[in-house]
């Protein structure tokens, strides 16, 4: 079986763009390939975060996680900085990664020219997220679109050690989501749902109550139109609407887009905001009952221990390789 190797990375409640774009898809995954599912909590602090949040988010996280379907029988579940591997492996890549490729991570242009105090640890973050991902020899990486660039940086400093150094580490593939994943903001359907602007008017968080998703849904912007067509370009606010009921009820765009002919947008909202509860409501009654158990701690412990066995042998390979040690 192929391995495959995700994470989400705690800087920000999940919302239901992390479920359709994200979580969803690593659920389809676990049965056909053997899947890593952590959560990227060193990547977090690249931009400063409150410790106790943080601390209470991931825990949550990996909640929603197991409440959301990724199976702890069919995925190893870990946190990275519960692995001092990630960090040390990822130090050997800085020291292969030249200036040059680092500073041409668009991810890292954009967010240093939106921020002032801009710190060395978001400039080195995809070489940490390469240490992640070769660490264990992924063969795919599920990704968003924005983080192609990041797994091709991957693929590159793998290349480049097995090159310089021998056979050592497997290159990554990226995985990305067919069209059609990408769940827009509510309130500016031209902008993505991000995790990391909160609880906003146009973000659903996977914990909102039934009472929030329905009043963000029911004043979601649309047009003046009232044709419910799929046209992203033209009528992006119905086109994310259509694009949430699909993806949702699992069934094509031209099916939800015939099912709501003859309607109106009123209509179409209540229903999205229907399924969106359903959906929803379901993961939030498995999130409850799983942070009164002791699920995420036994979980979370079978998997550091797994990963900082196996990461353990291949970081030892490596120091050899490199020369480092006695
Ligand atoms: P941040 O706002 O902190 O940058 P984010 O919400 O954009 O975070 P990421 O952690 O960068 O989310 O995304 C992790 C993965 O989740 C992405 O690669 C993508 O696959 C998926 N994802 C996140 N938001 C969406 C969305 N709105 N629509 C579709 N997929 C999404
Ligand atoms: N940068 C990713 C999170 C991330 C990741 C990884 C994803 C960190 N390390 C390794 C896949 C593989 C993000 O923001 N989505």
């Amino acid at each position: 079986m192929k391995r495959l190797l995700t994470g989400l990375k705690p800087s920000g409640e999940l919302t239901l763009g992390s479920f359709i774009g994200g979580i969803k898809q690593s659920v389809e995954y676990q049965n056909n390939y053997e899947s890593f599912i952590f959560v990227p909590d060193l990547h977090s602090i690249t931009v400063p975060q409150d410790p106790t949040i943080l601390k209470e988010r991931i825990r949550k996280n990996v909640a929603l996680y197991l409440a959301c379907g990724i199976d702890p029988e069919k995925n190893i579940i870990y946190l990275q900085s519960e692995n001092l591997y990630h960090a040390n492996l990822s130090w050997i890549f800085e020291c292969l990664t030249y200036m040059g490729e680092a500073s041409r991570m668009t991810q890292y242009k954009d967010k240093a020219s939106k921020n002032e105090n801009v710190s060395v640890g978001l400039f080195t973050y995809p070489i940490l997220m390469t240490a992640d991902i070769l660490l264990y020899d992924a063969d795919f990486v599920p990704v968003g679109i924005d983080q192609k660039q990041h797994v091709e940086l991957a693929r590159n400093l793998a290349e480049r050690f097995n090159k310089r150094f021998g056979e050592t580490f497997t290159i990554p593939n990226p995985l990305i989501p067919k069209i059609g994943a990408k769940i827009m903001d509510l309130q500016n359907p031209t902008k993505k749902m991000s995790k990391s602007d909160g609880d906003t008017k146009g973000t659903i968080l996977l914990l909102d109550t039934e009472e929030v998703i329905r009043k963000k849904i029911m004043s979601a912007v649309t047009d003046s139109d009232n044709e419910i067509k799929y046209d992203p370009e033209n009528k992006p606010g119905i086109s994310n609407l259509l694009t949430i009921y699909s993806a949702l009820k699992n069934i094509s765009i031209e099916e939800s887009v015939h099912h709501f002919e003859g309607t109106n947008y009123g209509n179409l909202k209540k229903e999205v905001a229907e399924v969106v509860i359903t959906v929803l409501s379901e993961i939030q009654q498995k999130y409850h009952e799983i942070m009164a158990s002791h699920l995420v701690d036994e979980v979370l412990d079978k998997g550091a221990k797994i990963v900082n066995q196996l990461a353990k042998e291949k970081y030892e390979n490596v120091l050899k390789k490199v020369g480092l040690g006695r």
